[in-house]
């Protein structure tokens, strides 16, 4: 093995470059839990998105394989395979294996750099136990692989070929790896919105992992006008086709689409170089300030209204659906999770075309212009009247507990930090609870039946429901606008409702306020979904609860059947204070569920799924989620 030795001696700085992505996988991807996994399969496409970019390749195709691995196939140039001139061997050979070589050879694209993409495929390969790619250049095939990141062997010639592309095959390590199961709908949220956001190129997904299998072709030759349309597709717009305007100036390239619905809800979404800005950024500046701006404009130069009305950004926003997507040389994103435009130069840009987009559409379009500008000015309206039933639920220090819900079994510890608050469905469970809790540190807040669907309705009647005023009373951050995270007087708010059908719906509700409503307590980890047991079961003196059916069945194998008697909880209620705490309230034995905002985009369709008008698509989903509806993770 003459050709391994040489390997050994000239990679020895490659695995120490790799050695470090193995050692702290977290710093590059983000963490070793599905996100993580999930990252590996992106960061190999968005090299194909960058050689479609570039122009050179139109197809994308990525399968998950029976055993494990994941492909990405695409038919651009196919990755350079001739000597490195620094690294002294196959340019390939360096992408694969040395640490951000990727985007070195071509300068001329849009790359991405910085969040959590943009690491370069030689992460994938320091974190997968094998990975295997395929070259098809200069009417030839050259195949390496690779275990752990290090060379099998060279670049060796297998064959003839008459098209270009590249083929990488890879298998997640499960030593790295919590989890190495990927799930389809994931990366088909993530493909699709690569497909809106890169009109014209196809990229499918394949899952050969089962016999029955799945597979997506998605092509958008209307790019982020359909992206729009397909955000909108279950509610009723004001206008028939999206607003879209596209402008280019030296190496930048800004796209809008955006078009109103009857809903009360606002969903921009703002992205650069594909990477979905979640922090916002300049374009989003760019944009608020010139639609809130012309908005007014028009609404005084047409004396639309009766008085001096003056619309802010969230009235002109209400039932705005848009996509802003800019792709630049440079991008520099900043903030917390690296995800907020920074280049200054995109705001001016996007303010001016939002500008002369819009007032020449609303010239063009006057009906149009009216039908949107009158929703804005009941928005205005309603906005007013909210602030004022928001006053009455916002308290005046937190401290005092004059104003505090007269059903919460408040905590005697008042430092927010240690304090924890359950929000429990019935009054029964309520009861409960306040009996077995630990009364330094939690507070209970029974909720009675059903609050009130938040997705139906604006804030101000929202706030005549008295539910939700003493859950923001309690919780003393203000709401919506008045959102003020320091107030907040738990950092856990734990959402404690029956394992059954009517308890998914009471969690949904809370979680649709939360999402609509208090966003910044859902980003901060705030939220947090108790799980009761579904069993108890008794065999002698010994009693064991049990969270799923999985545990059950595997704890009857252990135990045997014979003489152990198994309890089904239909409801919290059935638990008396002691069991209560033991097995949902103890925070030595507990499980709670943190709710995680994986993805927004998704999150705000699956609400309106679940809570809005339409039955049929609910009844669609909850018959293709029926598992895990239960635990519903937004
Ligand atoms: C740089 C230069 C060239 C191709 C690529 C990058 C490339 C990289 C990847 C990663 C996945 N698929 C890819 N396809 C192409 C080629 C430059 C040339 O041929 O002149």
């Amino acid at each position: 093995m003459s050709d391994k030795q040489v390997y050994d001696a000239s990679h020895i700085q490659v695995l120490e470059g790799l050695e470090a992505v193995r050692k702290r996988p977290s710093m590059y991807i983000g963490s070793t839990d599905s996100r993580g996994l999930h990252h590996l399969v992106y960061e190999v496409v968005d090299n194909s998105i960058d050689e479609a970019l570039a122009g050179f390749c139109t197809s994308i195709e990525v399968t998950l394989n029976p055993d494990g691995s994941v492909t990405v196939l695409d038919n651009g140039r196919g990755i350079p395979i001739d000597p490195h001139p620094i690294y002294k061997k196959s340019a390939l050979e360096v992408v694969m294996t040395v640490l951000h070589a990727g985007g070195k050879f071509d300068k001329n694209t849009y790359k991405v750099s910085g969040g959590l993409h943009g690491v370069g495929v030689s992460v994938v390969n320091g974190l997968s136990e094998w990975l295997e790619v395929e070259v098809w250049r200069n009417n030839k095939s050259y195949v390496q692989r690779y275990a752990r990141g290090a060379p099998e062997g060279q670049v060796s010639e297998a064959g003839t070929s008459e098209t270009t592309g590249t083929k990488t095959t890879f298998k997640p390590d499960t030593k790295i790896f919590e989890t190495t199961e990927y799930q389809y709908d994931i990366l088909l949220n993530r493909l699709r919105e690569l497909a809106f956001l890169n009109r014209g190129i196809n990229i499918s997904l394949k899952d050969l992992r089962s016999p029955e299998g799945q597979m997506n072709s998605l092509n958008y030759e209307g790019g982020i006008v359909e992206f729009v349309e397909y955000l909108n597709k279950k509610k009723q717009p004001l206008h028939e086709k999206p607003i879209y305007f596209e402008r280019q100036r030296d190496d930048m390239v800004v796209e809008i689409a955006m078009q109103y619905t009857n809903s009360y809800a606002e969903n921009v979404y703002s992205f650069a170089n594909n990477i979905n800005t979640h922090e916002g950024g300049t374009h989003i500046i760019g944009f608020k300030s010139a639609l809130t701006r012309i908005a007014n404009d028009y609404i005084k130069t047409n004396k639309l209204a009766k008085d001096e009305a003056k619309l802010s950004g969230d009235d002109i926003r209400e039932g705005l659906t848009a996509i802003i997507s800019v792709k630049l040389m440079e991008p520099q994103f900043e903030g917390q999770t690296k995800t907020k435009l920074g280049n200054s130069e995109v705001k001016g840009i996007v303010d001016s075309m939002v500008s002369d987009g819009l007032s020449e559409y609303f010239e063009e379009n006057p009906k149009v212009a009216t039908i949107i500008l009158e929703k804005a000015l009941i928005a205005q309206k309603a906005r007013e009247a909210a602030k004022k039933a928001r006053e009455l639920t916002r308290r005046k220090n937190a401290l005092d507990i004059s104003t505090l819900p007269g059903k919460l079994a408040d905590c005697s510890n008042k430092n927010p930090e240690a304090c924890e608050i359950y929000i429990v469905e019935g009054d029964s469970a309520g009861g409960s609870a306040k009996q077995g809790r630990d009364r330094s540190f939690q507070a209970i807040l029974p909720l009675r039946g059903k609050i009130l669907n938040v997705e139906k309705s604006r804030l101000s009647k929202i706030l005549k429901n008295n539910e939700i005023v003493a859950l923001i009373t309690a919780l003393g951050t203000g709401v919506s606008e008045d959102f003020e995270l320091d107030n907040a007087r738990y950092h856990k708010i734990i959402i404690m409702t029956d394992a059954d059908v009517d308890g998914a719906h009471i969690r949904t509700l809370l979680l649709t306020f939360f999402f609509r409503y208090m966003r910044p307590m859902i980003d901060a980890g705030y939220v947090y979904i108790a799980q009761p047991p579904l069993y108890k079961v008794k065999k002698g003196k010994a009693e064991h609860y049990m969270f799923t059916d999985r545990e059950l069945n595997a704890k009857l194998a252990e135990i045997g059947e014979k003489g152990a008697a198994v309890q089904r909880y239909k409801g919290l209620g059935e638990m008396n204070p002691g069991q209560l705490w033991e097995t949902t309230m103890d925070p030595d034995t507990r499980i709670l569920l943190q709710v995680t905002l994986e993805d927004a985009i998704h999150a705000d369709e699956i609400f309106r799924i679940l809570m809005g008008d339409d039955v049929e698509p609910r009844r669609n989903f909850i018959e293709t989620h029926a598992k895990e509806v239960v635990d519903l993770d937004i």
